[in-house]
């Protein structure tokens, strides 16, 4: 009970001060994260963001506020992939980084919705659901998503539970597994203590407001091929309307191909121009903490110096990837750049077959051109991984 009521007189501190805050958010526009919310879009748009390959929808419908739901962009490096749909307990803005407080807050004064509020055993409020019917062509639908909250790390444990779920013909298949039981996705069960491999926590190094997030997951559920089935995507509060939760979906994931699985590039080496060296060196990943990696390139006739810090799309068929990303020219920031490499020898130790090649291709801010190699040809190696 002393607990309890502690953590009560905490949370009405924390709803003042976000309010006091709210006053002084005239900050610079630095964040990632942008957002367009449904007081500018409709209900269909965030469903035909969501649609990917293999599935139709209609019968789109939005239950909730206005402003706690749309789309988001740029957040690549934060939610680890650039745009989607975003569904709060709050407000869609309020989602938008740096981590600037420990409790943003939107109280829309909404109900819960009954299924989250038996799912999660607490009473819901604010909740914001998105429903649609959908005629995929196979028997299982796929998407990628991202849980955030500012009820981390405070009331992870408590009765604050705020809980999201996407049910597909009225079962819900956003769970994670606990000990052999599947059970819906939450602040108690996925943090430090709890599933902690899917828990990414976010002291102000992530450029989203969300104290604690997941990593990116992959819903699958069965559906029925060539017929209409229902999805309903709910998140809501737990106990109080206050501290903002939001789950972040991919564009263009909701989809019957499942998606890509893990993959790496490694390597470098040099790149001879017809009047001098180029060498580069790079690393690129994607698991199941998303997307990241560097380049190095170094062109050794005018001294110029490329470093790619970010990656913001990456793909690879068979032994070739290409990926994209920003970085700095001359230690200058604005930078994007396209980088193509084609592994056409099995391991640096055979020397048979062609070398690999390597295209890189560098932008100003503007998209103009301002660096690339005329030769592609690698001395040395590059290898092209995907499980
Ligand atoms: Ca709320
Ligand atoms: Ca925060
Ligand atoms: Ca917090
Ligand atoms: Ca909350």
């Amino acid at each position: 009970m002393h607990s309890f009521m502690h953590q009560n007189s905490w949370r009405a501190a924390a709803v003042l001060s976000a309010v006091a805050a709210l006053s002084l958010s005239a900050l610079p526009a630095q964040a990632v994260t942008s957002t367009v919310d449904l007081t500018t879009l409709t209900p269909n748009d965030l469903a035909s963001t969501l649609l990917g390959a293999g599935v139709t929808a209609s019968n789109v419908t939005y239950t909730g506020a206005p402003v706690a739901s749309g789309t988001f962009s740029g957040g690549a490096a934060s939610v680890g992939f650039d745009t989607g749909v975003i569904l709060t307990s709050g407000s869609a803005a309020g989602a938008m980084g740096p981590n600037s407080l420990p409790n943003t807050t939107t109280a829309n004064g909404l109900a819960g919705d009954a299924d989250l509020t038996a799912l999660s055993s607490v009473p819901t409020r604010d909740a914001s659901v998105l429903e649609f019917d959908f005629t995929p062509n196979a028997d299982t639908v796929y998407f990628e998503y991202v849980f955030g909250s500012e009820e981390y790390l405070e009331f992870v444990g408590s009765d604050f539970n705020d809980s999201f779920a996407f049910f597909v013909n009225g079962v819900n298949y956003a769970t994670v597994d606990n000990g052999g039981v599947l059970e819906p996705i939450t602040i108690n069960n996925i943090n430090p203590g709890s599933n902690a491999s899917l828990y990414v926590d976010n002291p102000g190094t992530l450029n989203v407001e969300y104290d604690g997030l997941t990593t990116v997951l992959t819903f699958m559920a069965p559906v029925n091929t060539g017929v209409p089935n229902h999805i309903k995507l709910a998140i809501a509060d737990g106990s109080d309307e206050v501290l903002d939760s939001g789950v972040f979906l991919k564009a263009g994931s909701f989809s019957t191909t499942p998606p890509a699985g893990p993959a790496k590039v490694t390597g470098g080496g040099k790149v001879a121009q017809s009047d001098g060296d180029v060498t580069l060196g790079t690393q690129v990943i994607r698991d199941e903490q998303g997307l990241r990696g560097n380049l190095q390139v170094n062109d050794h006739r005018n001294g110029a110096r490329f470093h790619g810090h970010s990656v913001d799309s990456f793909s690879v068929t068979g032994s070739t990837a290409t990926w994209t990303g920003q970085g700095r020219l001359d230690g200058a920031d604005g930078y994007t750049f396209t980088a193509t490499v084609a592994d056409n020898r099995q391991g640096n130790s055979a020397k048979k077959g062609s070398a690999d090649t390597v295209q890189i291709v560098i932008r100003d801010a503007g998209g103009a051109i301002v660096w690339e190699n005329a030769s592609l040809d690698l001395w040395g190696n590059v290898t092209v991984h995907q499980e």
